[in-house]
């Protein structure tokens, strides 16, 4: 297990920060985006295993996983998703959250399949969303179903918040289903999706004001929204989300190279901020994920 915030091991009489720090997760693939427009987006098992080397020595404690078949095709192949765990497990210290989003195309069956893989965490979504010109379909029986899943197999969900509607439904999952697993609520709020909240600051404020009580939270935002929400979660003490599902522009009309440079920004930030990342059992600890390594 690393010692250092930034996934590095830390230097012989060096302690790891004693103050606040800032949890980064990397989502590195999505299931959105082609290979043949983005070139760098990692979609082989090979190509993920390496980003997330990468990504946790830049300081990234979470990876959110959305899977590739052999035509690059976003995919929920269960034997996949298991090779895929075990591989991220042997290769890294990283907390292996899969996505239970999918692609907007995948049926429910199969997302609430995507638990039997045996991650560390999952990502739950608190309600359905206008995504771009699609729909993505959460109803409440299948959020609720997907929760109870989580608790019966020991999946630690992250509840991903893309709109405030979706904040009011986490508050009634909670009341009616209880803690989730490892004790702990900790939220992602994705915005700047069209359709979803819009990624600004007062937004932001918005949000986390109205999460639950003794909550932790995430915030990215996609596309154009990636810098200002990320700034805005760092000024609000939050943790960050960053990677190639949600931006692929590193700057004006420069395209992102691969995920750990926009890991390394978001880790220079924090640290700005003299909250530096936080070591991947730093947010077992946190989340109350159990080591499965
Ligand atoms: N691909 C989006 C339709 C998640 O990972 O849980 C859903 C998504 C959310 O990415
Ligand atoms: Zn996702």
């Amino acid at each position: 297990m690393s010692a250092d915030p930034s996934g590095r091991p830390a230097a012989p009489g060096l302690a790891a920060p004693a103050g606040p720090v800032t949890m980064i997760t990397v989502a590195p693939t999505g299931a959105e985006l082609a290979k043949a427009d983005v070139p760098a987006l990692p979609v082989t098992l090979d190509e993920l295993v390496t980003t997330a080397k990468e990504c946790q020595q830049a300081g990234a404690a979470i990876i959110h996983v959305h899977i590739r078949d052999a035509n690059a095709q976003p995919t929920l192949d269960l034997g996949r998703l298991k090779e895929t765990v075990h591989a991220l497990r042997e290769a890294t210290d990283l907390i292996v959250q899969l996505s239970t989003g999918g692609a907007v195309t995948d049926p429910f069956e199969r997302r609430l399949a995507v638990l039997d893989a045996a991650p560390d965490g999952c990502s739950l979504t608190c309600g359905t969303v206008n995504f771009g010109d699609d729909v993505f379909m959460n109803p409440w029986p299948f959020m609720c179903e997907l929760y109870v899943r989580t608790q019966e197999l020991g999946v630690v969900p992250e509840f991903e918040l893309f709109d405030m509607g979706h904040v009011a439904a986490l508050h009634r999952l909670l009341d009616n289903h209880g803690t989730p697993f490892g004790g702990h609520v900790h939220c992602d709020l994705v915005m700047g999706v069209p359709g979803g909240m819009p990624g600004d600051a007062a937004t932001l404020v918005q949000a986390v004001a109205a999460l639950p009580d003794g909550s932790t939270w995430s915030a990215t935002g996609v596309g154009r929204t990636a810098l200002p929400v990320m700034l805005a979660a760092v000024a609000a003490g939050g943790n960050l989300r960053v990677g190639m599902e949600d931006t692929v522009t590193f700057s004006r009309g420069r395209p992102v190279r691969g995920n750990a440079e926009l890991v390394e920004r978001a880790a220079s930030l924090a640290a700005l901020a003299q909250r530096p990342a936080m070591a991947p059992d730093q947010a077992r600890a946190m989340l109350g994920v159990p080591d499965r390594h």
